[in-house]
């Protein structure tokens, strides 16, 4: 998981932020989706991916994100439109404590495909733990 900081172009009417494949982004982008309307009490997640990479930036609000791949465990607060997270393939994400006003991007590197997803926690360690 790497943190991304995205450069901001700042003036008198506000900044804009633009993210570029193979700069800020590093991958082929095939899809863009976006989470919004999820309240405090709800958590979402709780998989993990064989092949996808995706870059996460709140660009509204705040949430929390519990990441795990085979070497760390790491929980981030995803708090600011300037930076993203980069979340490898492989990887076991659990996401929380989302503000109301959150609105979660998500630039991801392949499209969606419900084969990817790895849904049980012990066959995600199984997996993790063959590449070690
Ligand atoms: C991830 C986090 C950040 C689609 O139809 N197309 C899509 O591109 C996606 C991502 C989902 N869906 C459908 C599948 C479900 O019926 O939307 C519904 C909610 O998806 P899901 O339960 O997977 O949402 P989250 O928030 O648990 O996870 C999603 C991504 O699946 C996941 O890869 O990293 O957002």
């Amino acid at each position: 998981m790497n943190e991304i900081t995205f450069k901001k172009n700042e003036d008198p009417r506000g900044v804009l932020i633009s993210l570029e494949i193979f700069n800020e982004i590093p991958f082929e982008i095939k899809r863009i989706y976006y989470i919004y309307n999820s309240s405090s009490d709800v958590s979402r997640g709780f998989h993990a991916h064989k092949k996808l990479k995706q870059v996460l930036v709140a660009v509204s609000g705040s949430m929390t994100l519990k990441i795990e791949n085979c070497n760390e465990n790491k929980t981030i607060k995803l708090d600011s439109p300037e930076k993203g997270i980069l979340i490898d393939s492989v990887c076991w994400r659990e996401m929380y404590d989302f503000t109301d006003d959150c609105v979660l991007l998500v630039i991801a590197s392949e499209k969606y495909d419900q084969d990817d997803y790895i849904h049980n926690y012990d066959d995600f360690r199984r997996i993790v733990e063959s590449v070690i």
